[in-house]
């Protein structure tokens, strides 16, 4: 850890950082931005699904996170910008071109002006910065890392089965083949991007969106330091439950957690995260788990998660931030 990154005196009343990945952790971005203030929050994003296509560094995560809470996401998929148009994409296709993993015309300037900014030698963190700027946005947007962090899966079939890319899983087989191994390439030789050790040290909530537990959080968890800067600040930590009734909202947790041998509810989620988090917020639906949660190593705090909207979804921030508070860590 660098000097400037060594632990301060105090946390900042009423600061928070979330570990976030994509659509789930961004709309609870999102009603989070209601009750706080946006210099109050730093968001810490998986890069892990980040790949290039088309020589173009995409980060879909980041760009996730940036797009809805500039008000600029697509409401219909959560993910790419509203009122896109897909002309590039369209003659792409003409072509014979790579045309399976959809960039609009909007997004792909996005895509445009990160690549010429990192061969400037521009770092990530940089480059997301700017880009939030552009947008208006007032919280502090940090990748994980600005090292390569590459989210990698081995299909459970056939049993010789290699490894593929994470975005070949999630778009190319939209997620439908179960999953035998997900391992993170590079995530050992990775660092923390500039203020994200700072950021967990100082704030006064940390809270794990509620996005999937093994390519989301686990590619920001298991970035060297953080997971131990998060087990020293414990009390401090709320999880946001991905999982209601036994599966997932949105995106392939649910099924995952089955694939990799863990039993896919709050009480499964709860032993994931129980090392380094002491607080886990699950839905009514769940209520009746909550014991099963207790006896994980997580207190559980039982309320609406379902994010119909951002006023829930402001509903939903705001009783997290209360169940830390009851820990008394704000
Ligand atoms: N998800 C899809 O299911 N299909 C797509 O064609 C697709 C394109 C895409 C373009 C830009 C972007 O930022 C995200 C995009 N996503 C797409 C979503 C994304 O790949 C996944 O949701 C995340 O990686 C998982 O969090």
């Amino acid at each position: 850890m660098s000097g400037a990154e060594r632990t301060t005196a105090s946390s900042t009343a009423g600061s928070v950082a979330v570990l976030a990945g994509g659509v789930g952790a961004a709309r609870f971005l999102n009603g989070l931005l209601r009750v706080r203030r946006p210099a109050e929050v730093t968001a810490i994003v998986n890069v892990g699904d980040d790949f290039t296509l088309h020589g173009l560094n995409i980060s879909p995560d980041l760009d996730t996170v940036t797009y809805t809470l500039a008000g600029e996401i697509n409401p219909e998929t959560g993910w790419g910008r509203a009122g896109e148009t897909w002309r590039v994409l369209t003659e792409l296709g003409r072509l014979g071109g790579q045309d399976w993993f959809k960039l609009g015309d909007l997004d792909l300037a996005l895509h445009l002006f990160r690549t010429q900014r990192r061969s400037e030698g521009a770092s990530l963190s940089q480059v997301t910065g700017e880009v939030a700027a552009s947008f208006g946005l007032g919280l502090t947007l940090l990748p994980v890392s600005d090292d390569p962090i590459q989210t990698r899966i081995t299909p459970a079939e056939p049993e010789d089965a290699t490894e593929i890319d994470f975005q070949d899983y999630f778009v190319a087989h939209r997620h439908g083949i179960a999953v035998r191994a997900v391992r993170f390439a590079g995530i050992d030789e990775a660092r923390p991007a500039p203020g994200v050790l700072r950021a967990l040290q100082d704030v006064a909530t940390i809270v794990v969106a509620p996005s999937n537990p093994f390519v989301s959080i686990g590619p920001v968890v298991d970035v060297p330091q953080v997971r131990e800067t998060l087990c020293r600040r414990r009390d401090s930590v709320v999880a946001v439950s991905p999982i209601v009734g036994g599966t997932s909202i949105k995106g392939p947790a649910g099924a995952m957690m089955r694939e990799l041998g863990h039993e896919p509810s709050v009480a499964g989620v709860a032993r994931l995260y129980a090392d380094f988090a002491g607080t886990l917020v699950i839905d009514h639906a769940d209520g009746d788990l909550a014991p099963a949660v207790a006896e994980a190593g997580m207190t559980p705090v039982v309320t609406d998660t379902i994010m119909a909207d951002p006023d829930r979804a402001a509903t939903l921030a705001k009783a997290t931030l209360e169940a830390a508070s009851a820990k008394g860590t704000t």
